[in-house]
This record gives structure tokens, C-alpha cells and sequence, in this order.
């Protein structure tokens, strides 16, 4: 054995606690008492363990005069608390036995647990993954965040197409979150600025607001894995700021009254989906502010109870803004130093530049933010007179570093001018931080050469990478717990704390004794899969099956229609060749669409379609299968990402930033079969090409396709297994014989294919025949997937994490007292 990593000592009390929890906060007596509220007296239990270390941590923080790292996200898709909280404080043991003895299966106490999905998909993970890191490695810091009352909507599949339906996390309450009322602050909203003289006879600007709003904190704590530091997610609810208009109410306009109280609280009410063709605008950017403002009026409290300067901000905060969602706070910065402290400028300025970093997570232009001027002008009157000072002080600096380069001028100004104008919020995210990172290798190269190639060019020293990483607590070792006590046998407990230490693995991928644990524990992890798949979709796959998993956001991009094509194509070649005993194969997709997103929902609908027609054909028998698996969520991650045997990682190459499913996949020993996008390209690295299934046109090929004009039905007219494809999709053959259904995805494909999925078809189909070779060979496949994990070390959120705290943060963990 290698070291272990330290278990707190058992806990005698702990049975007694849940007890006196569902007594006291519960109020219910174990004979009455419901499974929830054993589920919340025992999230009790160890929410009050967790606040112990917490007090430790702020504690700590204080006595060091630390610098804190706040991660400034829209998104925290945090997922269900109780299992990894178990997990992190090393309770799981004593919990699962205090809670046989009074009667309960832990397990199924955890399966009730609705997990908060303030997130859309992967923004929102990344935020949650590195909270967990920066937590184990002690770092000092906060999450900031809405606390949206609905967020990313539960999908029901109800006849082959998406449904939405409302959700509602908070219907049983929430044990998680601590109120703080009086850690409340005021955001203000619309009105008009005048110049006004202050106490030292300056001209200052004020802002008179039409209207204010009050944003409380509601506190989660996250607590570190086997560590004594607990940090928090600090979410801001809107509230009104009366509850009631007395003057409105006294003169018996009671609606009136009340009127306000509810448009204040529809500020934090509602997640927006992204990926929607035109968002709600106003309520959104309304929503970024308030949650921005509240943050930072936060920060400024925060330095001043430790007694700091104010001008010394930046030695104690490092800001991270998590895309340009929370870009207003370069702004809203401005105007909290410049306007209510009192600062000249050029300090507010440098304070400012100190603090922020920006993390840009798509290339995909309609997906950068931009919001017009009318509405900036009318929402936020006093913001966008800062933007045009900063605006107008770094188009002097364009101007001076490249005199006469007007072209430039123009496409680099926070303002875009062409058409109905514009704040451009990733120039103001560039512009105001010192320094901006992509989130893989491809990506940062991508941002510096095409996006914010201008800003490259003029601030080189700013742009960063930071490739995404995923954390191992929660992907890992409490989703894949056969697997985590496996690696704990073989190789002791060092690679709960340094995820690098898989590398020793490599020894073992020959090794067939434990190849054979290694595939024992992938069968049970699927057997757990396909029995939950049954009960979901009341579809039987044979754990045996291979097992090939597309889960995340239905998108063109991501091409989730390039794997429905191939399933096509072997569906039909198994038809033609009843005796074949080609690999068998499940294929799993899950992910919600947009609900504004058209062609996503016929995408969705095409696979159902397709499962409909293939699980049901007698001819197919168990040689392939296709499920839908509705609402995939972070909960449904648990289940899915430890049985994979292939991870579908197909986007147009230049179009995924990084993925963060592919490393969890990777992490649990899935072989990933994918194009030289995002991550994907740093995962080959690390697993070498023997161990990796690759195809399609490299980013650049894509670029010069799309230069010399592509011509989607020319790949069409060569290839007789896609047209047949094609023409199947077309005749009805999956719309219970409407011929109208998927035309407008196939008049899409054949005369548009923005994402090339015709021109990466072959190639795809040709690298899926390479795998069901491969898995004719069961020990070569698990020795590939035994190195896939051996090698996913890299992508733990920790590396990433601690590249963060030492390139861009300067934070460290607070060194021990002596
Ligand atoms: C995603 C990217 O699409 C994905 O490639 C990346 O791994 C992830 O962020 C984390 O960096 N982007 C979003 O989820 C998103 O909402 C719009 O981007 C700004």
C-alpha cells in the first residue's frame, strides 16, 4: 500500500443526530416519519459537519489575510449534494450503518435527491467541478452565482419528442443553503444620471434609478475532499426591496402594491436555456447585473470588515468571469470605485485590470453576446456611460499602437457600429482583464487566431490556455465506486489526492487477472445501466453489448445526427445480413435541446424514431439496440459515464471548445471515438493513437472545405450506404411513414450541412467498423481501456484548478500557522 489518504476518526454521534434532526427540523417521530425526511434529517446531519469546518475555513482565511479567488458564474450545475458531501467528509460508511439501523437504505434515500440544475450543460459543470477543487486544495475562495427558483427543465420523452416540464428543485425545500439576510444589497435599475457635487466640491456623476431591487445571499457550502476546508457558493435571490408600496396600498390600489414585489423576484426566478435562436433579452441582461452587482458590493464588504484599503483590492481578490455573462462587472467595478468611492480613474482602471480574468467557452458567433444600445441605455443608463469612457480610452490606445488603422479601430471598439448597435461584451471582458484563456489547446489557439485575434495582436501576454478538467471525486469515486476500490487495491489510496498517479496503472493493462476484475466491475456498472434503462424506456440490452454513449446538449454542432446516419447504415446492413454476428451494439444518446431549438427537437426525434424501428425489428434481435435516455442530468451522469465502452466525441473539429464528457468518460475507461476537436486532441496525446479512434477533417480542413465552397450533395451522390440512408429518412421509415417530418433536417444536410456532417461521414463510418473490429478482441479493448484511464490523470479539475491559482490568480493555500 502507498499512502492513504486520512478518514476523520468514526463518529459516535451521528446516529443520534439524524435522530434529534427529524425530530427538531423535521419535526416528525421515526414511526411517521417519510423517507424525504429521513433524506433531510440526515442531509442535516452532515450539512451541520460540514459548517464546522466551514467556521475553520473563514477562520483561517481571516488570521492569513489571504487572497481569494471568486468564481463569477451565471451557471453552477453543482448536482445532488448528500453522496459527494458523504463522500468528501468520509462519513458514507457510518451514514449507510446509521441508517440500516434506524431502519433505512442510504441508497435509496440518495435516489430521492433532486439535484439544483442552475446550469445548462457544460459552463455550468466546469463552475461546479472547480468549486470541488479549489475546495480539496484549500484555496480560498467563493462562487458566485444566481439561485435561480426554476432551473434547466426536466425533459420527458412523450411519443418520440422532447417535452419540457418545469423544474421544481425547491418543492421539498432544499437542506443545503443557508439564508443570509443580512447579507443583502441593492442593485439599481433604469432611471437617468445627473452631475452632481460631492462633500469635496467634485463633480460627480449619480444615478437616479426608476427602481431597486435586493439580492440576498443563500449560502451552500462546499466542502473539500478528506480536508478540514469548507468554502461556499454564495447564490443571490431577487427581492423586492418593500414588500409592499404603502402609498399605493393606502390608497387601496392593493395590486399595484404588490406588483412590484413580484417583477423584482422574477429576477432570479428563471434559468435561461442557452442555445435558443433569439433569448429574452431584457429579463437576462437584467439577471447578469443583479447578480454581478450583488457579487461585487459583496467583495467591496468583504475587504473593508478585514480592514484592507480599498486600493488594495486586487492583492486580494482575483476575479474570474465565467464567459461573458458576468462581463458587466468590469463596469459595474468602475462605477462601484469611481462613483461611490470616490477613486479617480486611472486607479479605478488599474484596480480593475488586476482583478478580472475571462474565460471564453465557444467560438460559435451566435452565441457571443452582444446587447443593444436602447436597451443598455434604458436598463443600465449609468453602465453603459462607463463602457464609453472605457471605450473611448482604449480606442485612443488602438489608435496609438496602430496609427491610421481605422478598419481596426472599428472591429476592435466595445461598440459595434454595423447595423443596430451593439456592446460587444467579449471586448469588454478582453479589455477590461489581464488575462483571457481558452479552455484547450485548439481553442486558445483558435480564439487568438480568429475571434479575438485583434486583441492578441495587441496584448499577447494576456491570452492564456487552460484546458478544462473534470473533478475525480464526483466522476469518479462516487460514481464508479467498483472501480474506485479496485484502483485502491492496486495501486493504495495516492490517487484519490493526485490523480496523475494513475499512470502506474499501465503496468497492470496487460495483466489478465486483472484484466478481468477490471471488465468484471465495467459489466456490473452496465448490468446497473441497462436495468434502470428497462424501467425508463422498457427497452432489455445485454450488459454484453457494447455500449457506445453520446450524452450531452442536443446540438447541430455537436452532430448528433452524424451517429444517427451510422446507425442507419448498420441497421440496414444487419437487415440485409440476418446471419451476421457483427459486435453488438447498444447506442445510448442522452442530452436536452433547447426549447426554442427546432432542428435539435427533430433531432431528438429522428433517434427516437430510429429506436422505435430498430429495437423492435425481430430480424435485429439483440444485435443492435438504440435508446433515448430521457432527462440526462448530472444525476443520470453517475449511472452513465462508468458504463460506457465507447464515448461518442463527433463535433465538427473547431467547433467544441474543450467537452468535459470526453475526460469524464476517459476517467471511467470508455475508448473514445472522435474528431481533433477541443480536448478531444490533448486526450489522443495523453492515450497515444493506438488507444484513440479518430476521423474527420482537422479544423483547418474545415476552414479551406468552407473557403472553396462545400457541397454537401456531392458526398452524397458517391456514397450508396448514405443515400440509402437518406432516402430511408425520407420515405417515412422512421415517422411512422410521414414523409414530411425530417425534411427540413434533410433539405438542411443536402443543400446547407453548415456542420459538415455529410463530408465527415465516410470517414466516421469507416472508424466505427475499426472499433467493432477492436472489440472482437476483448483483451486487447480492455487493455486500451484500462490505458485510457491510466491517462486521464490531467483532466482532473485539480490540474486545472491549480494552473488557474498560479497563472492568472496568484492564490495559494493559506500556509500553516506556526
Ligand atoms: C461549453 C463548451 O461548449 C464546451 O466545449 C466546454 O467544455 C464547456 O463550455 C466548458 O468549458 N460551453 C457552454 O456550455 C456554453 O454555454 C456558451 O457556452 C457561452
Amino acid at each position: 500500500m502507498q499512502d492513504a489518504t486520512p478518514t476523520p476518526a468514526t463518529d459516535p454521534d451521528f446516529q443520534n443526530d439524524v435522530v434529534r434532526n427529524l425530530i427538531c427540523r423535521q419535526a416528525r417521530y421515526p414511526d411517521i416519519a417519510t423517507p424525504q425526511d429521513w433524506y433531510m434529517a440526515l442531509a442535516f446531519t452532515v450539512k451541520d459537519r460540514m459548517l464546522e469546518s466551514w467556521a475553520a475555513s473563514t477562520k483561517t482565511y481571516a488570521e492569513h489575510h489571504v487572497k481569494v479567488a471568486c468564481y463569477l458564474s451565471a451557471e453552477f450545475l453543482i448536482g445532488p449534494q448528500l453522496g459527494c458531501n458523504l463522500l468528501s467528509l468520509g462519513l458514507e460508511d457510518e451514514a449507510r450503518a446509521a441508517m440500516r439501523a434506524l431502519g433505512q437504505d442510504l441508497d435509496a434515500l440518495l435516489a430521492l435527491e433532486e439535484e439544483p440544475g442552475l446550469g445548462n450543460g457544460g459552463l455550468g459543470r466546469l463552475a461546479a467541478c472547480y468549486l470541488d477543487s479549489l475546495a480539496t486544495l484549500e484555496i480560498p475562495a467563493i462562487g458566485y452565482g444566481i439561485r435561480y427558483e426554476f432551473g434547466i427543465f426536466d425533459q420527458d420523452i412523450v411519443d418520440g419528442w422532447q417535452v419540457e416540464r418545469t423544474d421544481k428543485w425547491l418543492k421539498m425545500g432544499t437542506p443545503w443553503e443557508i439564508v443570509r439576510p443580512d447579507v443583502s444589497f441593492y442593485v439599481c435599475f433604469g432611471g437617468y444620471t445627473q452631475m452632481q457635487t460631492d462633500a469635496q466640491d467634485r463633480l460627480r456623476v449619480q444615478w437616479i434609478p426608476a427602481r431597486q431591487v435586493k439580492g440576498v445571499a443563500y449560502d451552500v457550502p462546499i466542502q473539500g475532499y478528506r480536508v478540514n476546508t469548507c468554502n461556499l457558493l454564495r447564490l443571490w435571490k431577487s427581492e423586492a426591496v418593500e414588500s409592499f408600496d404603502f402609498e399605493d396600498f393606502n390608497a387601496g390600489d392593493y395590486y399595484q402594491a404588490v406588483e412590484e414585489k413580484v417583477v423584482s423576484e422574477t429576477l432570479s426566478k428563471v434559468l435561461y436555456p442557452n442555445d435558443e435562436p433569439d433569448v429574452g433579452k431584457r429579463l437576462r441582461l437584467a439577471q447578469q447585473y443583479f447578480f454581478v452587482s450583488c457579487s461585487l458590493q459583496d467583495m467591496l464588504r468583504l475587504i473593508d470588515i478585514s480592514h484592507t484599503p480599498v486600493a488594495h483590492f486586487a492583492e486580494r481578490l482575483a476575479v474570474q468571469l465565467n464567459d461573458t455573462h458576468p462581463s458587466i462587472a468590469v463596469a459595474e467595478l468602475m462605477r462601484l470605485l469611481v462613483d461611490e468611492r470616490q477613486m479617480a480613474w486611472d486607479d479605478a482602471w488599474s484596480i480593475t485590470l488586476n482583478t478580472f480574468a475571462y474565460t471564453n467557452h465557444t467560438l460559435l458567433p451566435e452565441a457571443l453576446e452582444t446587447w443593444g444600445l436602447p436597451l443598455m441605455q434604458n436598463l443600465l443608463p449609468r453602465l453603459l456611460e462607463i463602457i464609453y469612457e472605457i471605450n473611448r480610452r482604449f480606442l485612443e490606445e488602438v489608435r496609438n499602437a496602430f496609427p491610421g488603422d481605422e478598419a481596426r479601430v472599428a472591429r476592435m471598439s466595445l461598440i459595434d457600429e454595423q447595423g443596430e448597435k451593439k456592446v460587444r461584451m467579449a471586448h469588454l471582458a478582453s479589455v477590461g482583464s489581464h488575462a483571457v484563456n481558452g479552455v484547450a489547446a485548439l481553442h486558445s489557439e483558435l480564439l487568438r487566431q480568429t475571434v479575438l485575434r485583434d486583441f492578441a495582436d495587441m496584448y499577447p501576454k494576456r491570452f492564456l490556455n487552460v484546458t478544462n478538467g473534470v473533478t475525480p471525486r464526483r466522476f469518479l469515486m462516487l460514481s464508479n465506486p467498483g472501480l474506485a476500490s479496485l484502483l485502491d487495491e492496486t495501486l493504495g489510496a495516492g490517487w484519490r489526492s493526485d490523480l496523475t498517479r494513475l499512470e502506474a496503472l499501465s503496468d497492470y493493462a496487460d495483466d489478465v487477472a486483472f484484466q478481468q476484475d477490471w471488465r468484471a466491475i465495467r459489466l456490473n456498472n452496465k448490468a446497473a445501466l441497462a436495468g434502470r434503462i428497462s424501467q425508463l424506456v422498457g427497452v432489455r440490452i445485454a450488459p454484453e453489448m457494447m455500449f457506445d454513449i453520446q450524452v450531452k446538449r442536443i446540438h447541430e454542432y455537436k452532430r448528433q445526427h452524424l451517429n444517427a446516419l451510422y446507425m442507419i447504415c448498420l441497421y440496414r446492413r444487419l437487415v440485409r445480413h440476418p446471419d451476421q454476428q457483427a459486435a453488438p451494439r447498444c447506442f445510448i444518446f442522452g442530452g436536452k435541446a433547447a426549447p426554442g431549438y427546432w432542428m435539435a427537437k427533430l433531432m431528438i426525434r429522428l433517434i427516437t424514431g430510429i429506436a422505435e424501428v430498430v429495437n423492435r425489428d425481430p430480424v435485429i434481435g439483440g444485435r443492435m439496440k438504440v435508446v433515448f435516455y430521457p432527462d440526462f442530468n448530472v444525476k443520470n451522469g453517475h449511472l452513465i459515464y462508468p458504463a460506457a465502452d465507447l464515448s461518442e466525441q463527433i463535433s465538427t473539429a473547431g467547433k467544441e471548445a474543450s467537452g468535459t464528457g470526453n475526460m469524464k468518460f476517459m476517467m471511467n475507461g470508455a475508448l473514445t471515438i472522435g474528431t481533433l476537436d477541443g480536448a478531444n486532441v490533448e486526450i489522443r496525446q495523453q492515450v497515444g493513437g493506438d488507444n484513440f479512434f479518430v476521423f474527420g477533417m482537422t479544423a483547418q480542413q474545415v476552414e479551406a472545405l468552407k473557403r472553396t465552397g462545400y457541397r454537401p450533395g456531392d458526398y452524397v451522390q458517391v456514397n450508396d450506404e448514405l443515400r440509402d440512408a437518406i432516402d430511408q429518412i425520407a420515405a417515412g421509415r422512421f415517422s411512422r411513414g410521414d414523409k414530411a417530418l425530417f425534411a427540413p433536417l434533410l433539405d438542411n444536410l443536402l443543400n446547407y450541412d453548415p456542420f459538415l456532417v455529410l463530408a465527415d461521414y465516410a470517414d466516421y463510418a469507416a472508424c466505427q467498423e475499426r472499433v467493432s473490429e477492436a472489440w472482437q478482441d476483448q483483451r486487447q479493448w480492455t487493455q486500451m481501456s484500462i490505458l485510457n484511464c491510466a491517462r486521464s490523470g490531467i483532466f482532473s479539475s485539480d490540474r486545472a484548478i491549480g494552473e488557474y491559482c498560479q497563472h492568472i490568480w496568484q492564490t495559494q493555500k493559506p500556509a500553516p500557522r506556526l
